[in-house]
């Protein structure tokens, strides 16, 4: 039997199920997930088999309506993971249905992907009745000449083998384009990074998760096998590097506990995590940050 390998992007609006169904597919959390909108920044590689099949699924930014320089070279980066691809997965809420947000996707869908094939997933089934997941996938196929429609779970996990197998089907003949055993194609210091910006995510409110960026500066391998990782926090005010640190440094205490809890559970070995935080007014501004994040500071424009 001949192999076959590609890659899937999965696209669609901000908090529609992204990463949690590349994390699903991959069976391992390579790409942070929270609650909010826009966590994803980058295009993030994980990989998946199936059979035969080499599976490269293409995590990317949620699609929306960007302000600043940073969402443009998110919406761009996401975008651009669409028309690489050899297929496209189009992940929508089931409760939420057809927003102003996937009209928009949907109007510049048929650029994007010519001639390749795209399906449609309706994630989030868990939350709504069946009756009207069915209007909804009329819906959708009125406006766009889906391939497949799968209705899914991603956190659940329903629906979802049927979709990998499906895809394992499109995926063109050829060599495996990954090592067997790699699960994700991203830096460890990148990964690392991430997961520390989702507990800062998860911890902080309002628009703080927004302004600030974390970089792994140093990974340091110890003779006892553990790692000692240096990482900066990057915010964009005093006042937002107090709200950081919390009262008597509790807040960053607990990102930094519950961020290498995570690290060492997915290295398998011992870490010890520094955290250090740094205002710098323009982040947002410096080409060095997009670069550390994976994004073409160039988009931005
Ligand atoms: N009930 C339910 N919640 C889900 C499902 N899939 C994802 N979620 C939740 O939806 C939220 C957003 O999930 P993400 O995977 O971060 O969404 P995303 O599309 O990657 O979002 P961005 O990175 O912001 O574009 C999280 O709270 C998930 O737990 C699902 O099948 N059912
Ligand atoms: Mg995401």
């Amino acid at each position: 039997m001949s192999t076959r390998a590609g890659f899937v992007a999965l696209i669609g609006e901000p908090n529609a199920g992204k990463s949690t169904l590349l994390n699903r597919m991959v069976g391992a959390k390579v790409s942070i997930v929270t609650h909010k909108v826009q966590t994803t920044r980058a295009r993030i590689r994980g990989v998946a088999i199936e059979g035969e099949t080499q599976l490269i699924f293409v995590d990317t930014p949620g699609l929306f309506q960007p302000r600043r320089r940073l969402d443009r070279a998110m919406v761009a980066a996401a975008w651009s993971g669409a028309s690489d691809a050899d297929v496209v997965v189009l992940l929508i809420e089931a409760h939420r249905g057809m927003t102003e947000g996937v009209e928009r996707i949907l109007e510049n869908l048929p650029n994007a992907t010519k001639g390749r094939k795209v399906a449609l997933a309706i994630n989030k089934i868990d939350r709504v009745e069946s009756p009207k997941l069915l209007a909804l996938t009329q819906k959708m196929n009125e406006r766009f000449a889906f391939d497949e429609t799968y209705l899914i779970s991603a956190e659940k996990g329903h629906g979802v083998d049927a979709l990998r197998q499906w895809l394992a089907g499109e995926m063109p003949e050829g060599p495996w384009l990954y090592p067997e055993d790699q699960i994700a194609d991203l830096p460890m210091r990148m990964i690392a990074a991430e997961m520390t910006r989702e507990k800062l995510t998860l911890r902080l409110h309002q628009e703080l998760p927004y302004q600030l960026t974390v970089e792994t500066e140093n990974w340091e391998e110890r003779d006892d096998g553990s790692a000692r990782i240096d990482q900066l926090i990057y915010v964009m005010r005093d006042g937002h590097k107090g709200i950081v640190l919390g009262r008597k440094g509790e807040t960053i205490k607990q990102v930094g506990a519950a961020a290498r809890a995570e690290l060492e559970e997915f290295l398998g070995r011992r870490v010890h995590l520094f955290l250090q935080i740094k205002v710098r007014p323009n982040w947002l501004e410096e080409a060095e940050r997009y670069s550390e994040m994976g994004l073409d500071f160039k988009d931005g424009n």
